[in-house]
């Protein structure tokens, strides 16, 4: 089976940055993947993109070198199968609320006897190789998204969780569950204090900690913080960026900080 690279430098303690993908266009994704992002994400929850964009995205994404992953829309394990057999490395689940789901999204990744996978690999035998099926199990990613006070509440039980790679934050969700306000690089004290909590206890558990962030310099500040996988923005804020500071650039004025695209 094609080698899951960054499962690998993840659990060697090396960074990994994480394009993500909210338009549902393989070309997009064909670009995304050729910039030098170790990974990029389809994001299925909330991107513009249903489950035939998305199969083109990954197909796109595998004439890279960035390792192909989903956030997949919610914890469903029929979902969750579709998007592995579609030949996702990786899935990224929102809203881990406690260990029972965390479990439920890991067996869902996993083949029997460690989980529940339905056997139809798919696309992922072509993008993964012959002998996909013996050792999916130890190469495909799993994530799961801290971003309620209750994910937080039982974040010791949900790392727990065996076959769990991982954490992801998603601070727009966090912020707002905890301070009233979604703001993915909030300086409110209750959310730095969460930040650190979900780092010292992926550190305590030995996995990975992951969060979504604005931009480079925003992701920059994350790795030095300790984290160890970062998304810098996703295609629409990117591309509203760059059309604004391109505006701006043309009239001889100083770009606006945002615009009306992106989340
Ligand atoms: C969040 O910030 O809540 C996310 O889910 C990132 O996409
Ligand atoms: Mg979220």
């Amino acid at each position: 089976m094609r080698n899951n690279s960054v499962k690998t430098a993840l659990h060697a303690r090396e960074n990994i940055i994480n394009g993500w993908l909210a338009i549902p266009s393989a070309y997009s994704a064909e670009i995304a993947g050729h910039q030098g992002y170790d990974a990029v994400t389809v994001d299925m929850q909330h991107g513009m993109i249903d489950f035939a964009s998305a199969v083109t995205m990954l197909q796109a994404l595998s004439s890279t070198p960035a390792i192909p992953l989903v956030r997949v829309s919610e914890n469903a394990p029929a979902h969750i199968m579709q998007m592995l057999d579609a030949g996702a490395y990786g899935v990224i689940c929102p809203m881990i609320d406690s260990a029972e789901q965390a479990r439920r999204f890991v067996a869902a990744c996993r083949y029997p006897p460690l989980g529940i996978r339905s056997y139809g690999p798919a696309r992922a035998l072509l993008y993964g190789g012959k002998d996909y099926p013996r050792h999916a199990n130890d190469e495909i990613l799993t994530l799961a998204m801290i971003e309620t006070r209750a994910g937080l509440a039982q974040l010791d039980a949900i790392l727990d969780t065996d076959g769990l790679d991982g954490i992801f934050i998603g601070p727009n969700d966090l912020s707002l569950a905890l301070t009233g306000s979604a703001s993915a690089e909030s300086t409110h004290p209750d959310m730095v204090n969460a930040l650190e909590h979900v780092l010292s206890r992926c550190r305590a558990h030995q996995k990975i900690a992951g969060i979504f962030c604005t931009s480079g310099d925003a992701a920059a500040q994350r790795l030095a913080q300790g984290f160890n996988l970062v998304t810098p923005a996703n295609d629409v804020m990117q591309l509203g960026r760059a059309a604004r500071e391109a505006i701006a650039s043309a009239r001889g004025v100083s770009a606006p900080p945002s615009g009306a695209s992106g989340y």
